[in-house]
């Protein structure tokens, strides 16, 4: 297959170095006139795909994102946050729609976020979180390889499609040092965690043996206003908002002595790109390298809303996990040093900036019904 995308993106290498290249009479004249790096982003519907679609669309880039099912309600609400991303449709278990999303896009990187992401949904439906957040992967790097026509035989030349793999702290599991660096082993505790680990060597598999420009960004534990509502900090502030508005007087939650490195994920998103941007791909570990309790993170919560969480919060044995994390901790050395990158919001920014948002939200006619969260 003639790797089109190759044409395009060393014709727009080619114009952005100011280079003459003989063959540039064969790119449509429309060709020419588009030299804005273009990104494909999987997961776009997810929390950090619509801050990654802001940044880059900020940096000038031209973002499509890869979307899947029918009448999916998260592209609406996509559709109102960031109006300028196109869509393509796809899945990540379906290895046609990729070659076919890669082919019709022709990127110049490609951001692989989309996953199950949930840790407990993992144990529900392992096979599933296995197929979609582990093989996805594969099909996602196969997709570029072949729109690529890179083989054992064939390395990529320059203008390479460049690869991001959102790898997770959850790979280290039951951590074997603290702080986590690039080089602390893996043990993980969940099958996500798992799928995650062999996303992430097969990135660096794919890296070594076709050359490809593929990096794993190994993310601590990121939030914001846009997190699920089933995930611990979104769970706390939506519970913070719903108990000082009157709708609840209970909030259940289970381990409160787990740890986390608990940031911003406006701030992570920049991380990937400059990732992308680096002259040799290498993984980083990307973090604030501060750990916290969920007890911290009540403390902070509902004293911010002037309750206290004593009064209000149940534990309850529905939310224990088969298996904990129990502490996780960056170190964000390498990332600071090579990258350049540091994250701007503290934890105590963070989880003010939720509630409050939770209690607008909820205030300004949102139903709490709607945001129930997680029912496991
Ligand atoms: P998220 O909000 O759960 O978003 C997940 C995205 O994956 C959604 O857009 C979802 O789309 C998409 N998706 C699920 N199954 C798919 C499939 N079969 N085909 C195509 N798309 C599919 O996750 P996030 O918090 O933004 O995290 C982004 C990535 O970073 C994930 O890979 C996550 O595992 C990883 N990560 C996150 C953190 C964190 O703290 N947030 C830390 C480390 C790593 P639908 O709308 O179609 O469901
Ligand atoms: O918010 P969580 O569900 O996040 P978790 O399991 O750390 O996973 C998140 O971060 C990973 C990076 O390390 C990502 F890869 C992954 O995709 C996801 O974004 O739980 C955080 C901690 C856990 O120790 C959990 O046991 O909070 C504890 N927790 C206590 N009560 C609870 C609850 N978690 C949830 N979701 N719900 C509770 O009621």
């Amino acid at each position: 297959m003639l790797p089109r995308h190759g044409l395009v993106s060393r014709a727009r290498s080619a114009a952005r170095a100011g280079a003459r290249w003989s063959w540039c009479s064969r790119v449509p004249a429309t060709w020419e006139a588009d030299l804005s790096r273009r990104a494909l982003i999987t997961g776009i519907t997810g929390q950090d795909g619509s801050y990654l679609a802001e940044y880059l669309t900020g940096q000038g880039y031209e973002v499509w994102g890869l979307v899947r099912g029918q009448q999916n309600p998260r592209v609406r609400q996509l559709r109102q946050l960031l109006g300028e991303v196109k869509l393509v449709r796809g899945d990540l278990l379906d290895q046609g729609s990729l070659i076919s999303a890669v082919e019709r896009v022709q990127p110049d990187e490609v951001y692989n976020l989309a996953a199950i992401s949930y840790v407990p949904m993992s144990w529900q439906q392992a096979e599933l979180t296995g197929d979609v957040t582990g093989l996805g992967v594969l099909r996602v790097l196969e997709a570029i390889r072949v729109c690529s026509g890179i083989s054992a035989s064939r390395s990529p030349g320059r203008g390479q499609i460049r690869f991001y793999q959102a790898s997770s702290s959850e790979m280290f599991g039951m951590v074997r040092e603290s702080p986590q660096t690039e080089q602390t082993p893996f043990h993980p505790r969940s099958p996500y965690g798992v799928a995650k680990a062999y996303g992430h060597f097969l990135t660096q598999n794919y890296r070594e043996s076709y050359g490809m420009f593929a990096v794993s960004g190994i993310l601590f534990n990121h939030e914001s206003p846009r997190r699920g509502a089933e995930f611990v900090t979104r769970k706390i502030s939506l519970g913070v908002a719903k108990v000082k508005l009157g709708y609840e007087r209970q909030l259940r939650l289970g381990n409160l002595s787990a740890r986390r490195d608990w940031g911003f994920a406006g701030d992570y998103v920049t991380a990937m790109n400059l990732m992308l941007g680096q002259d040799e791909p290498v993984d980083y570990v990307v973090g604030t390298g501060v750990t916290h309790s969920v007890e911290d993170l009540l403390e902070q919560a509902f004293t911010f809303a002037g309750l206290d969480w004593r009064d209000h919060v149940v534990t309850d044995a529905a939310f224990i996990r088969p298996a904990e994390v129990d502490k996780l901790c960056a170190d964000p050395a390498a990332a600071r040093e090579h990258l350049g990158w540091e994250p701007k919001i503290t934890f105590e920014e963070l989880v003010g900036m939720m509630v409050e948002a939770d209690l607008e939200l909820l205030s300004s006619g949102g139903d709490a019904e709607d945001w129930v969260g997680d029912a496991w």
